[in-house]
């Protein structure tokens, strides 16, 4: 049985998505971030860095307990033993990979940035909150513009859209004051309406 450790945040999303659009089962242990659940010790000997969310597989490769941090590398796991959501065209999966890449160390980054701000004195600073909101709204712009004529960033629906879709629906407010992007927010909207993922963005 997997079992996943998760804070409702859109790196937690990112895991709760695929698992629920992977349709194997899984158990969920939400960590209360805010009671410092996350640096308890219990959590820390899965993950030392202390940060959610962390996947459990009793039943990993060969049979043997795996534990997996990151929620890209979770979601890679999870649709590699689904067997879904990963292209069987290479051409496709180094597109696949690429948006990855790019969602984990640009758009993840700078939306948490954005949280991290929020926490920094007594009033997050508006120039600072401008600068990545701008940065933000840039990125969101470059995905409006892979999405205009395709339903989905590689043509077919791959974990690229699931890996994207917690950061834009927490950051919708973007897509207007930086858009217009008709794309993004028809997908978002596509994204939005799949079963799967609406059970993954509950808490
Ligand atoms: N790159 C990591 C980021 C994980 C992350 O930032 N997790 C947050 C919750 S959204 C966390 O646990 N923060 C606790 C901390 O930074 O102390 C991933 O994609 O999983």
């Amino acid at each position: 049985m997997i079992e996943l450790y998760y804070g409702p945040t859109a790196n937690g999303q990112r895991a709760t998505v695929i698992l629920e659009e992977s349709e194997l089962p899984f158990r969920r242990h939400p960590v209360d971030l805010a009671k410092g659940e996350h640096l308890a010790a219990d959590f820390l000997a899965l993950n030392p860095v202390g940060m959610t969310p962390v996947l459990v597989d009793g039943e990993g490769p060969g049979g043997k307990r795996i534990v997996i941090s990151q929620s890209i590398a979770i979601m890679l796991y999870v649709a590699e033993k689904a067997g879904r959501f990963i292209p069987g065209d290479a051409y496709r999966r180094a597109q696949m990979h690429s948006w990855l890449m790019f969602v984990a160390s640009d758009i993840a980054m700078t939306s948490g940035t954005l949280f991290q701000l929020t926490l920094v004195g007594s009033e997050p600073s508006p120039p600072h909150m401008e600068h990545f909101e701008k940065r933000l709204g840039r990125f969101f712009v470059a995905c409006d513009r892979q999405l205009d004529g395709r339903e989905y960033l590689v043509d077919e629906l791959s974990i690229a859209d699931f890996a994207l879709f917690p950061n834009v629906a927490a950051r919708k407010v973007l897509i207007d004051r930086y858009g217009p992007m008709p794309n993004l927010a028809a997908w978002s909207e596509r994204m939005a309406a799949r079963p799967g993922v609406a059970r993954g963005m509950k808490p």
